[in-house]
């Protein structure tokens, strides 16, 4: 282990080959690192798949049924897609530059390269052995805010427009999201300030994921299974290449992007605030044996000082089924738990 108890403290990582240029030059085996066939053990219900519910924003504003759905998906699903958002401007942008950005010379993409201290920066998170498994995977890692834990020095500034892009995707997803967790906060019954102060002067952050393609597709993974541990995580895919999978009943559901929709998921903290009521669902990415996947995660988590745990009104009919922690004992908690994925969302 290289700086593992470092890398731990500070939730940074060892520092890991990228994947992209790995995937262009490769002509042969997998190297060993990447190989996870057991992952791909379990059962995929690709044919029998149900989409998971699509969920209309107009509509929740004005019509109770959509409220009734959007209450059963946070319930039964954890996922949902979101239409009619408004916010469709803006997605195309943030695509248009990510993908550029992962169209730039290696050697570019290299100056916004993480280091082994911290999250911010492209390359890999939480890889905190030099034996351990890799994700078929490079991503973009960015803090969005509070503003003032920007560090621009990762943003980058090619192409030119993506600074500026991010800055406008990430104040109109905040709109987004607060939006959602009031009509949440209704559904539950309970005063929506209790769950939507909780996130207003929260964290929010960002993480661009490219996948490349791979002959053995079937033996690698672009991103481990897990569940977020924020709040809320809005999804984008880039192109419409199949890979995120979710878990129901044991077996892995591939969930179909839906053009301009957000595939939104509730993560562990709201699990934990709705004692249970809501589910924060496990997933994972696969990999494309022929095309490249992108996605733009956006993640939603509450402030410094918060304290995580289930709400009062919520834990009146069987008690609470999670301990209250502070929000730092809580990230302590997630880092220790599992440093094979990427925790620094929350
Ligand atoms: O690329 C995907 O579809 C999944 C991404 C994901 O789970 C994440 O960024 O946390």
């Amino acid at each position: 282990m290289v700086g593992g108890e470092i890398s731990r403290e500070l939730g940074g990582s060892v520092l890991v080959a990228n994947v992209q240029a790995l995937a262009s030059s490769y002509s042969g085996d997998v190297p060993l690192r990447y190989l996870r066939p057991e992952l791909h053990a379990e059962e995929v219900l690709v044919d029998e798949s149900l989409p998971i519910p699509t969920i209309d924003m107009r509509k929740l504003l004005v019509d109770d049924d959509e409220m009734g759905k959007l209450h059963l998906a946070c319930k039964e699903w954890g996922f949902f897609q979101l239409i009619n958002h408004e916010v469709a401007e803006v997605i195309e942008k943030m695509k248009a530059d990510v993908q550029e950005f992962f169209k730039l010379p290696q050697k570019k993409k290299n100056e916004y390269a993480k280091l082994p201290s911290g999250v911010d920066g492209y390359g890999q998170n939480f890889v905190v052995s030099e034996d351990q498994k890799l994700d078929w995977a490079d991503m973009l890692f960015l803090q969005c805010l509070p503003a003032s834990e920007r560090n621009m020095r990762f943003w980058p500034d090619e192409p030119t427009s993506f600074r500026e892009t991010l800055v406008k995707y990430s104040s109109e997803l905040v709109k987004v999201s607060n939006c959602l967790l009031k009509l949440m906060a209704k559904n539950l019954e309970i005063n929506p300030e209790q769950f939507t102060n909780m996130f207003e002067d929260g964290r929010q952050s960002v993480r661009m994921n490219y996948y490349p393609p791979c002959v053995h597709a079937s033996k690698v993974i672009g991103f481990t299974p897990h569940s977020d541990p924020g709040g809320l995580t809005l999804l984008v895919q880039l192109n419409e290449v199949q890979g995120l999978q979710i878990k129901k009943n044991g077996k892995w559901i591939p969930i179909s992007p839906v053009p301009g929709a957000f595939i939104v998921n509730i993560g562990d903290v709201i699990e934990i605030m709705s004692n249970g009521e809501y589910k924060s669902i496990e997933h994972r990415a696969v990999v494309d044996p022929e095309k490249e996947r992108l996605s733009i995660a956006i993640f939603c988590s509450p402030g410094a000082g918060a304290i995580i745990g289930p709400l009062p009104e919520l834990t009146k009919e069987k008690g609470a089924i999670y301990k209250s922690v502070s929000r730092e004992e809580y990230i302590k908690f997630v880092l220790s738990k599992c440093m094979s994925f990427d925790t620094a969302q929350t």
